[in-house]
Formats: C-alpha cells, structure tokens, sequence
C-alpha cells in the first residue's frame, strides 16, 4: 500500500505534465515547406507553364486576360530565390526573360498588376541583378503611368498596355495609395523621379481627402475626387480590403525611402484609426478581444462590428510599426478567427464570432503577422501559430497537383482556384516564419504588400 502510494508520488511529476512532442527544428521545417512548395510548383510546370495560374483541381492552365503576363512564376520568383530553390529559380527566370512581353492590348488592373508584376520583378532585379527584370519593370512603368492622367492625378482603375487608354474611375483607398514602393523603387533603381513622383501625389491626394476626425471612406471617385459609392457603407472607414493596404504603404513607404511626409500621415491615421475603428469586446467566456471593425468617416460612431482575413495583415503593421501591445492583442484575434473552423473564413462579425463569409482563398495575411510578431518578439507562441497555419493549410487545401482555396471552411469544400499570392507570399511568410525567420533583415528591406522584398535606399 506505502509502496504503490510512494510510486504514485515518483509518477506524479510525469503524469502532471502532459508530454507535448518537441516543436520541429527550423532545418525539418524548411524541408517541410520546400517540399509543399514544390508539389505546386511542379504541377504549375506540368500542367500551367507559361500562364498566368493553374487551376488546382482541374489542373487546367488559366490566364487572367485571354493571354499570359506570366503572373505565378514572376510573383513565386522571389520566394524561390529565398527558399534556396536555385534550379526552379533559375528556370522560371530565363522563362520570364525570354518569353514575357507587356506589348499587349489588353486592359489590366492597376493595383493588381503593380503589387504582383512590378514588385515581382523589381525584388528579383535586386535579389540576382538580372538586368532583364528591371528593363521589363521599366517597361512596364511605363505602359503603366498612363493611370495618372486624371484630373487630380489618383489612379484610373485600369490601362490598355499597348495604347494607354484608361478606364474606371470608382475605386477605393487601396488601390489609389498602393503603388509607392514600387513605382518608387523603379524610380531609385532607374533613376527616373516621374515614378516616384505620381505614385507619392496620388497617395497624398488621397490623403488630403480624409475626414475632419482623420478618418478615410472606402470609396473614392478618382476623376471627382469626391467620396462616394452607392451605399451609406461607402463612408465607412475600416482596414479591410479595399483599404488596408493604403495604410501599409503609408508606413511602409517611410521605412523604405525615410519618406517624412508618409511617416506623418501613417501617424495621424494610425491614431484615428485606434481611437474611433478599433474595438475591445467582452467575449461569452468573460474574457476580452481586440479587433478593428467599421465607424462612420466623419463621426466615428461604430457602424459594424466586420473583420476578416485581409485585415489580419493589421497585427504586422503595428508590430513594424512599433506598436508591440496593439500587434500582440490582435495577433492572438487573428489566431481566434483561424480556430472558428481550424482555418480561416474570409469574414467574420466579431461580436459574434459568427461567420460572414466562409471562404479561404489561400490569403497570406495571418501568417504574415505571425512573422512579424515572431520576428520582432522571439515569442515561440507565434511559431507554434505558425505551426497550425501551415498544418491547417496542408490538410484542407492540398490536392493532389497543388494547393486550392476553399468555398467553405465549414464544410472544407476545396474550389478550383490558386491565386498567384500562394507562391507569393503564403508559402514566402511560412518559410520565413517556420524556417528561417533571419534571412530577411527588416532594417534593410521593406516587404511589398504581395510579400516582395524592397531594399532600403541605402542598402
Ligand atoms: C494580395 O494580393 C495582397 O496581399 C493584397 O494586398 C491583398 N490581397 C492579396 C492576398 O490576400
């Protein structure tokens, strides 16, 4: 009887603590990640090469205009390059070098086009100093500026490449006050300033249109100037798409260039937005969160109570940005929203935590926070997120050629579609964050809203 009792006491410790397996070393992560990178990757070449996407259930080449712009391998070119798949790289490379001509009459989207081809081949530029890419990201500055030619110089929606004809004039902050690190980095690295210079008044014309109270609506005629839409929702100020990345480059055009004026507007929008569009609930478990959702422009008054997968980006920016407490509360929010269904819905209402939307589009924004909070925190807690991602991410996306998006986090229907972000920069934000968070110093380099590394000016 003494006996059993004094092995129970022996045992105690052991049994009190639950045996967790060991997290995987860095060196097995990248192997991991390589790995699923490249079941894509290879199918992309199998079935897709040379187009814009492959469709990952159909495993059918698809081109956004009728013709490829070679959108996969120039957006997952960078991310080769760090992963250290040299062949891959170098393959996709000489395939963009010899092939990929903007001489086309198709209309393209402004933003789309900038955040994914321009940053592409201006971070590749830097990364091999192929002296191609940046003669195919000049190129396309320049059958790109035509957007400009407004009556208060914010950008038209689209441009033909070949004739320079421009349409769309209802847009939104985000795709107005996106492009400034890379028309100007093409402007550093070309020495030509007319990048810089229309993409930063763009961005400050922008600006100049925000609420007495600092705040931005979500819609924005560019040939008016004036906020508008067809619904009271287009007043809203908000961090989700068709807005965030309008903030990320106000910060993140400061980091890159010292550019004062951006360091001021980040600011004074950053306070707005912790004062009127953040929000603390009270959770059913008493507990508390911290979430930003949507306040009327020109009152503040709280109007909804939305958060989804693009404005996970939010929690890096306030990490970047220095703001380690607010980065660290709406990290631990963004993780909560992953955990609903055990992979993130496009759109939730977070006093609920009902969801809105069910997508997953293979979005990377989560997973970039994660990072950030890792790289600026050390906090294991954001690997072991980072961890669930990229589980997560491999259980319900992957096929058997590659990686789809979901209809459904609900139901985990698998759709038949993998955007070029995939390569991009939620593969590129697992690797870092799982692997080998040092490879990017962010002294030195500013990553682009699509995951493409920018050097700093001095560097
Ligand atoms: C990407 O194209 C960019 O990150 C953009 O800023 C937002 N949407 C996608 C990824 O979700």
């Amino acid at each position: 009887m003494i006996k059993s009792a004094l092995l129970f006491l022996l045992l105690l410790p052991t049994l009190a603590i639950p045996q967790t397996t060991p997290a995987p070393s860095q060196q097995e992560m990248a192997t991991q990640i390589r790995a699923q990178f490249l079941h894509a990757w290879n199918s992309y070449h199998q079935y897709a090469w040379g187009h814009d996407e492959l469709r990952p259930l159909s495993n059918q080449p698809f081109d956004w205009y009728g013709t490829s712009l070679y959108m996969t391998p120039v957006d997952a070119l960078d991310t080769m390059i760090v992963m250290g798949l040299t062949p891959q790289a170098d393959e996709a490379r000489h395939l963009i070098d010899t092939q990929l001509s903007f001489d086309k009459d198709i209309y393209v989207k402004n933003f789309e086009i900038t955040i994914r081809m321009l940053g592409g081949l201006l971070s590749s530029y830097e990364l091999t100093h192929d002296p191609r890419l940046l003669a195919l990201a000049d190129d396309l500055g320049t059958r790109l500026l035509p957007v400009f030619n407004s009556p208060t110089g914010m950008p038209y929606v689209e441009v033909n490449l070949k004739t320079g004809a421009v349409r769309g004039e209802d847009t939104n902050p985000a795709e107005i006050g996106t492009l400034l690190l890379e028309f100007g980095t093409l402007s550093k690295l070309t020495h030509k300033p007319i990048y810089y210079d229309k993409a930063k008044h763009a961005m400050v014309e922008l600006y100049s249109r925000r609420s007495p109270i600092g705040l931005f609506g979500s819609e924005m005629n560019i040939r008016t100037g004036q906020w508008t839409g067809p619904d009271p929702g287009a007043l809203d100020a908000n961090i989700e798409g068709g807005s965030d990345s309008f903030y990320e480059y106000m910060l993140k055009a400061w980091k890159l260039f010292g550019d004062e004026d951006c360091h001021r507007m980040w600011e004074q929008s950053v306070v707005a937005l912790n004062q009127y569009v953040s929000q603390t609930v009270t959770n059913s478990d008493k507990s508390t969160s911290f979430w930003y959702g949507e306040a009327n422009m020109n009152t503040g008054a709280r109007t909804g109570t939305q958060y989804g997968a693009l404005a996970a980006f939010f929690a890096g920016s306030l990490a970047l940005s220095g703001d380690l407490d607010r980065a660290r509360s709406l990290q631990n929010s963004n993780y909560k929203m992953w955990n609903l269904t055990g992979i993130e819905p496009e759109e939730i209402d977070y006093s609920t935590l009902k969801i809105l939307s069910p997508g997953y589009q293979l979005r990377p924004e989560n997973i970039e926070s994660a990072y950030y909070l890792y790289y600026f925190t050390r906090d294991p807690k954001y690997r072991e997120m980072g961890l669930t991602y990229f589980n997560s991410i491999v259980k319900y996306c992957r096929t058997p050629s590659a990686f789809a998006a979901l209809s459904s986090v609900e139901t985990k229907k698998q759709r038949d579609d993998m955007e070029s972000f995939f390569f991009a920069e939620t593969m590129k934000y697992l690797y870092l964050l799982l692997a080998d968070p040092d490879h990017i110093d962010l002294q030195k380099t500013v990553f682009n809203t699509e995951a493409h590394p920018l050097n700093k000016l001095s560097s």
